[in-house]
């Protein structure tokens, strides 16, 4: 499939090409993910799921260890490190980039240093000394919109505009991060589906994705198993995988450089799908 944003995006030593989309697969180290017990187990566990998505087809992995969740707490600075970084070492040599889900500079350089080439900030470099971690390395990042934080966001989201105030923080902060020393190419941006936004506000932001490409840089979308999924389709969030493709594609549909995603096959047949409709050398029939 031909995306229409011919865009490259720097992560380190990877040149993602996203003249086609990527696929992003989830890899959350968090208790309630890999819940056996021991916390080796619990790395071994992430790091061979990490090696199933890539054979699954994953374009990268997008590595997390504090849960965003409406209503999840905030978990320590110590405890995502030792959550996060054994995973990230042991996923070290693989042929596909890893993202850091992290908005804690201290996590950003760690993982940075263990091995990782890009940061999935849901706060978009606002964290004092955020913008420095990511601006003293070579990586990508990709700056998220949300109203609140996972705690409170969904207790009462409003908006004069969604489209427009979401729209007006991302180029906002597109530049103050270029003015901190990050080129371009090493910037993606998310309307943040689900992060303090009721599901008109999704809905309107899925609608007009589109308008996001006007930034000039790639457009990142996370919709996997999210509750306006459930909303929508009545199921609850362990039936919500065709939801979940349906929305992947119709937000590359619309635009999206980048899908983040947990059910990496399914997505990226439904994507193989897609692109032998779109691409412009169709199979002939001799
Ligand atoms: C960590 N995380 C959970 N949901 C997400 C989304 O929609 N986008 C990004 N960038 N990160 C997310």
């Amino acid at each position: 499939m031909t995306n229409d944003c011919l865009m490259l995006l720097h992560c380190g030593k990877f040149h993602l090409d996203l003249s086609r989309p990527k696929v992003m697969g989830i890899v959350n180290v968090t208790p309630d993910s890999f819940s056996d017990g021991g916390r080796h187990l619990s790395h071994a566990a992430a790091i061979a799921h990490a090696h199933r998505l890539i054979v699954e087809g994953a374009d990268m992995l997008d590595i997390g260890g504090e849960s965003t969740r409406p209503g999840a707490a905030a978990v320590g600075e110590q405890e995502e490190l030792e959550r996060v970084l054994p995973v990230i070492e042991g996923l070290r040599d693989i042929a596909v980039p890893i993202s850091i889900d992290t908005w804690k500079p201290a996590v950003m350089r760690a993982a940075l240093a263990a091995g990782a080439s890009m940061v999935n900030d849901i706060n978009a470099l606002q964290a004092p000394d955020a913008l420095e971690a990511v601006a003293e390395s070579d990586a990508a990042v990709c700056l998220m919109h949300k109203q609140g934080n996972p705690e409170n966001m969904q207790l009462a989201p409003r908006y004069a505009d969604v489209m427009d105030e979401v729209m007006s923080f991302l180029r906002l902060r597109v530049q103050a991060v270029q003015a901190a020393g990050i080129a371009r190419e090493r910037i993606a941006i998310d309307p943040g589906f689900g992060f303090g936004k009721t599901l008109e506000h999704n809905l309107a932001l899925l609608k007009n994705l589109r308008d996001f490409a006007a930034l000039g840089v790639p457009v990142l979308a996370g919709l996997s198993r999210k509750s306006m999924l459930g909303a929508i389709t009545g199921q609850d969030v362990d039936h919500r995988q065709t939801a979940s493709v349906a929305a992947a594609l119709i937000a590359v549909q619309r635009g999206a450089a980048i899908v983040r995603v947990h059910d990496v096959r399914e997505t990226v047949d439904a994507l193989k799908v897609w692109d032998a409709v779109n691409s412009e050398n169709h199979i002939s029939h001799g």
